[in-house]
């Protein structure tokens, strides 16, 4: 195929193509195929006469656009996707038949999707929400989809109430507002009268809501799935996606203004990192057990609002997602992608979760109403990379041809020689797991949560005490702001009595915080216990939380004046720490530099506020720092950084500049040459110097 024919196939026309001549080589056509001779004016009757309706390039035009878009996500509409592969560490076959965790250094294809929960698709990527982290894997024997998020429990525990849920965290029914924010009376109503939600409160009122970036979160899969291998042994397990870029999460006052600053910003880093071949890595990571060792525990592994400590079962690295190509198209891929967690393989299987098998109902469900056909996985992004062959034909928008008179299963038509089409498998099919179903003998058919289910707070306890200081006054503070935006008194007093549960100190805090007396706690169903300790849960100074500069970005910000060669020591030692430098300046064009050259900039001040960037170098002369003075963004942009924890490097020169930003002496600020290694973290220290929390 010559160039210029695959030129026209690729914009959708497939099957025959007739021979392409010169003249119609890159020729814009309407979508039956008519060249176009003017796409800039309509058909009129005269030059300022009526548009007639026989302009049917005008209406083609105007009729596709009208439909271009498709219902939005009614959760995780706003989100964003990568290509990349998944590559086996050693062999699985011990546990699972799975095909894609049989051969060590294989690699799988897959698509993930990253989101916000609760925003539309043109709300913010930095409110406080938990993301979604969606992968789907095209393994030879079909697409397995992993549908998890950042978090690795849940609200509720039965999907009957995830409707609920989301009306009351979504925007108010009468209002319309707030969006993206679940600061507002009906979600903090609903979560106070659903104690179950608490050990998930804990997590989303934490820094885990406020993910640095997407490359800085783990993922979960939330759920106990089982895993069976070829004898039909099955183990159970729980999957988690670990960060190589390490763990990092934003500060509240700082995600606040990134959202101004850029509401783009954690796509605008994902494509960047994977522009610039710095691909985003994840391993994934499983906790895999038996019966025996469900029965040990004091929770239920089929609760998906607790999760398993990794002090109690560590986590087993199995193999590392890498990402490392973006859609070519945003609506084609992202915004056409349908993730189902009912997609499994052989191999893998579902446990008797609650909320889980309802999930296995909504997703196929809602795929019909966003793409509208019965048909949508034959959409390129959702079509398995392996044979599919099926009589399931016809319906809205069918795109293939299926040959032959056999469009039913069984059929004699291959004995008179025809084609009578595919065949099941029993030996290499799917089948499910036979379990033995449920603790109720009788298997009576119940509208009931099991006694194992009723701890809603012990779990919750555990994360709360086992995270950082610094993170822990993050989580009261969340909370107090959040109950702040509360009108409804009697909603914040009946949270304040589930956080007694949780712990009293935190209860108090809280209260303190909103200048409300702490009430006694709420019922518990069963006695709150203390669990061990989990350091695996912090972000804050925990192993997870690397010092490095390997990913991150670092501002450099110059006016006229600044010595050229200091700007390029800096540049030089970025680079070789594997950072990103940003030349930030009063004006995009740049600035003229000691000597008289001009440096140009990666973005204007004003418009790259210190929000932006993990640390600055303010690298000025007498003349830029006098210049800055007079320019509140420069001030701001000191005092945000300051504020924000960064390392700050300076020269002597811009020293006022940081006195008027109200930078105070500490490890954190540093001359230019002390910068690149100082840059690597954040100063946790500082923090109670520089905020009042909760
Ligand atoms: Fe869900 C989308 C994750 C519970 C119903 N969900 C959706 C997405 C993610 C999750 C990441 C976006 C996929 C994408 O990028 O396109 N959902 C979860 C997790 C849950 C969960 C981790 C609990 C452990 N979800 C859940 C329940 C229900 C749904 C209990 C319904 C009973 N979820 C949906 C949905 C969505 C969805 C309405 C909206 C768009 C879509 O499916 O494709 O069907």
């Amino acid at each position: 195929m010559t160039k210029k024919h695959k030129l026209v196939n690729e914009i959708g026309n497939g099957g025959e193509t007739h021979q392409t001549t010169d003249e119609s080589a890159g020729a814009l056509t309407t979508n039956q195929g008519i060249r176009v001779s003017d796409n800039q004016n309509q058909l009129k009757s005269g030059d300022r006469g009526p548009v007639l309706l026989e302009d049917f390039v005008l209406r083609e035009k105007i009729f596709h656009f009208d439909h271009e878009r498709i219902p939005e996500r009614i959760v995780h509409a706003r989100g964003t996707a990568a290509h990349g592969f998944f590559e086996l560490y050693e062999s699985l076959s011990d546990i699972t038949k799975a095909d894609l965790f049989q051969r060590a250094g294989e690699k799988t294809p897959l698509f993930t999707r990253f989101s916000t929960v609760a925003g539309g698709a043109g709300s913010v990527d930095t409110p406080r929400d938990v993301r979604g982290f969606a992968v789907k894997f095209y393994t030879k024997e079909g697409n397995w989809d992993l549908v998890g998020n950042n978090i690795p429990v849940f609200f509720i525990q039965d999907a009957i109430k995830f409707p609920d849920l989301i009306h009351a965290a979504k925007m108010e029914a009468d209002r319309g507002y707030p969006q993206a924010a679940t600061a507002h009376d009906t979600f903090w109503d609903f979560i106070s009268l659903m104690p179950e939600a608490t050990h998930m409160i804990m997590w989303a009122m934490s820094d885990r809501t406020l993910p640095r970036t997407l490359r800085t979160m783990e993922g979960f899969g939330i759920h106990t799935f089982r895993l069976v291998n070829a004898e039909g042994k099955s183990t159970f397990v729980k999957f988690h996606w670990k960060p190589k870029q390490g763990l990092a999460s934003s500060l509240w006052d700082e995600a606040v203004k990134v959202a101004g600053a850029d509401p783009d910003f954690q796509r605008r880093d994902l494509f960047e990192a994977i522009e610039r071949g710095d691909y985003p890595e994840w391993e994934l990571g499983i906790q895999a057990f038996d019966q025996a060792f469900a029965d040990s525990l004091p929770y239920d592994v089929l609760d998906p609002t607790k999760i398993i400590p990794e002090g109690v079962l560590p986590v087993r690295l199995i193999g590392r997602m890498v990402l490392d190509r973006y859609p070519d198209n945003f609506f084609a891929e992202t915004e056409q992608v349908a993730f189902c967690p009912a997609n499994i393989v052989p191999g893998v299987d579902f446990s008797n979760d609650p909320l889980l098998q309802g999930r296995l109902f909504s997703y196929l469900d809602t795929q019909k109403s966003r793409l509208g056909t019965a048909n949508f996985h034959q959409i390129p992004i959702n079509a398995p990379k392996c044979p599919v062959m099926n009589f399931q034909r016809d319906g809205q928008m069918q795109m293939l041809q299926p040959k032959g008179r056999a469009n039913y299963e069984p059929n004699s038509l291959a004995d008179n020689g025809e084609n009578g089409g595919p065949r099941e498998c029993p030996a290499s099919g799917f089948t499910t797991f036979p379990s033995a179903e449920g603790h109720n003998e009788q298997g009576d058919k119940l509208r009931i949560r099991p006694a194992s289910f009723a701890d809603h707070y012990s779990q919750a306890r555990m994360f709360f005490r086992s995270i950082d200081p610094a993170e822990q006054a993050h989580l009261a503070s969340a909370l107090v702001f959040e109950l702040s935006k509360v009108a409804v008194e009697a909603i914040r007093l009946r949270m304040l009595g589930n956080l007694v549960n949780v712990d009293q100190e935190l209860a108090q805090r809280v209260a303190d915080g909103l200048a409300m007396t702490l009430p006694k706690a709420n019922p518990a169903a069963v006695e709150v216990q203390d669990f061990d300790l989990s350091p695996a849960l912090r972000i804050v100074k925990g192993d997870r939380e690397p010092a490095t500069l390997k990913g991150r970005t670092v501002g450099i910000l110059i006016a006229d004046g600044s010595e050229p060669s200091a700007v390029d020591t800096l540049l030089e030692q970025i680079k070789a720490e594997g950072g990103v430098a940003k030349i930030i300046a009063p004006k995009v064009g740049g600035a003229k530099m000691k000597g008289g050259a001009i440096l140009k900039a990666d973005g204007q001040l004003a418009g790259t506020p210190s929000v932006m960037v993990d640390a600055i170098a303010v690298v000025l002369s007498d003349v830029g720092c006098d210049m800055l003075l007079k320019d509140s963004a420069a001030v701001q942009f000191v005092m945000d950084a300051f504020g924000h924890l960064k390392a700050i490097g300076h020269t002597a020169e811009a020293k006022p500049l940081l006195d008027k930003a109200g930078v105070q002496a500490d490890e954190g600020v540093v001359s230019l040459d002390a910068f690149v290694a100082a840059a690597a973290q954040r100063y946790w220290d500082r923090e109670p110097k520089v905020r009042t929390l909760a």
